[in-house]
């Protein structure tokens, strides 16, 4: 019996091991979490904790080894002291502009596709074969197998057994993956008077930078009066990076001390950017704890306590997801969607080494808005999505 236990034991943890896998980069050194979480708190609990946390100093953080990878590399000395970018005066400058970062990030993909899509038509008439290898190309560009077979299902549909050339087959695609773009290819919305949006994603995603070049755009482009919130509490590199772009952007942040409860922070940025008049309140969350469940309670514990103040809230959950992590991005929206309610979804690291056929594979399996994308690390770098300039970049094609 206690043997049958241990076995049942062993399989959890495997279990969880292999969930945890999702959520922390491989190769990263386990770190001990600061303190015990307890997801199930009743209020008085919750209160409890609130007051406990508050004053509560984490003494062992400084001992904790927090993971190299978690160190944020864009907030060192080197990179600080670097003045921020300034956004590109022109609209259409900054288009053309994120397009060739993209088309350039995506080259590497797209280089293959070209190369693929040559290499596949050897013989005039489409048949079998040429449909198989197309899936395949299509696997290797991180469309996903499901997403794969159903484009190239669709696209021998009619011309199974005719002529076809290297051109067709990459105008075809474009329009294909266009019309899967196209539906989720969403701007963000402020619709409130005041927009509370968390923002989640496991570390190293973007979430941090993404809310700083967010708040810059809407503060200094658009006059709105933005606040932000520090709730990766866990390290403090986390709260003074969001407090250099909250320096960038010239708007105010809420923060609280290392090891603080996230969900006091929440509430607190809220109450006082009501107080304030924000049109726009970020909420920055951890996105490495030691496990999923407690990234999970921390996450829970956010929401529910902003929903005490207002049951709309928040109105917006952002999912930051890096592409150069391939599928295991589809993984991660399913993690976040069981957790909390996700509205949207930004793209980081188009621009690098990424294969942008994640984002097909996302749109697909998912419908989920993508409102933005990433292609690098400086205030302008973060667009909004446009579907055919995407499709068109990812087969290799230049703007229509
Ligand atoms: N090349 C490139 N780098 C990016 C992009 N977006 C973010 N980064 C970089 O990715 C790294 C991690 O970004 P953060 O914003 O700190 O990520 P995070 O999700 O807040 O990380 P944690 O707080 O650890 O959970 C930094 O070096 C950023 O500059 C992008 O679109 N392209
Ligand atoms: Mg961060």
């Amino acid at each position: 019996m206690i043997f049958w236990r241990k076995k049942k034991n062993a399989e959890e943890q495997e279990a969880q091991d292999a969930e945890d896998k999702i959520i922390h980069h491989p190769g990263e050194p386990e770190i001990e979490p600061p303190v015990e979480y307890d997801a199930d708190l009743t209020e008085d609990q919750e209160h409890e904790l609130f007051e406990e946390t508050e004053t509560e100093v984490l003494e062992d953080l400084d001992e904790t080894p927090v993971p190299e990878h978690a160190s944020h590399p864009p907030m060192d000395d080197e990179q600080e002291t670097k003045p921020a970018k300034k956004p590109d005066a022109e609209e259409g400058e900054s288009k053309s502009g994120w397009l060739s970062r993209l088309t350039g990030g995506l080259s590497k993909s797209s280089a293959k596709f070209t190369q693929g899509i040559t290499d596949l038509v050897t013989k005039k008439k489409l048949d079998q074969d040429m449909l198989d290898e197309l899936e395949e190309l299509l696997i290797t560009a991180d469309l996903g197998p499901k997403t794969a077979a159903r484009l190239v299902e669709e696209f021998g549909q009619d011309r199974f057994g005719k002529d076809i050339s290297e051109e067709e087959i990459r105008e075809a695609l474009a329009q294909q993956i266009t019309a899967i773009l196209e539906p989720v290819a969403r701007p963000m919305t402020y619709d409130h008077d005041l927009s509370v949006i968390l923002v989640c994603g496991v570390n190293g995603v973007g979430k941090t930078t993404t809310i700083g070049k967010v708040a810059h755009e809407l503060q200094s482009r658009d006059g709105r009066k933005v606040m932000l919130a520090a709730g990766d509490t866990f390290r403090a590199a986390a709260v003074e990076q969001l407090e250099i772009w909250s320096q960038r952007a010239g708007c105010p942040l809420v923060k609280k001390e290392i090891g603080a409860d996230a969900a006091a922070v929440a509430y607190e940025s809220y109450e006082k950017a009501k107080a304030e008049g924000t049109d726009v309140l970020f909420i920055d969350t951890a996105g490495r704890l030691h496990n999923k469940a407690n990234l999970m309670a921390e996450l829970e514990k956010i929401v529910r306590v902003l929903k005490k103040q207002d049951e709309s809230l928040p109105h917006n959950v952002l999912l930051v997801l890096d592409a150069t992590t391939g599928q295991n991005a589809v993984e991660q929206v399913r993690t976040f969607k069981d957790m909390v309610n996700v509205t949207g979804l930004i793209v980081t690291k188009l621009d690098g080494s990424a294969k942008g056929g994640i984002v097909v594979s996302l749109a697909d399996q998912f419908g989920l808005p993508i409102h933005m994308v990433g292609v690098g690390e400086q205030i302008g770098d973060l667009q909004p999505f446009n579907a055919s300039d995407f499709a068109r970049s990812l087969v290799g094609l230049s703007r229509s």
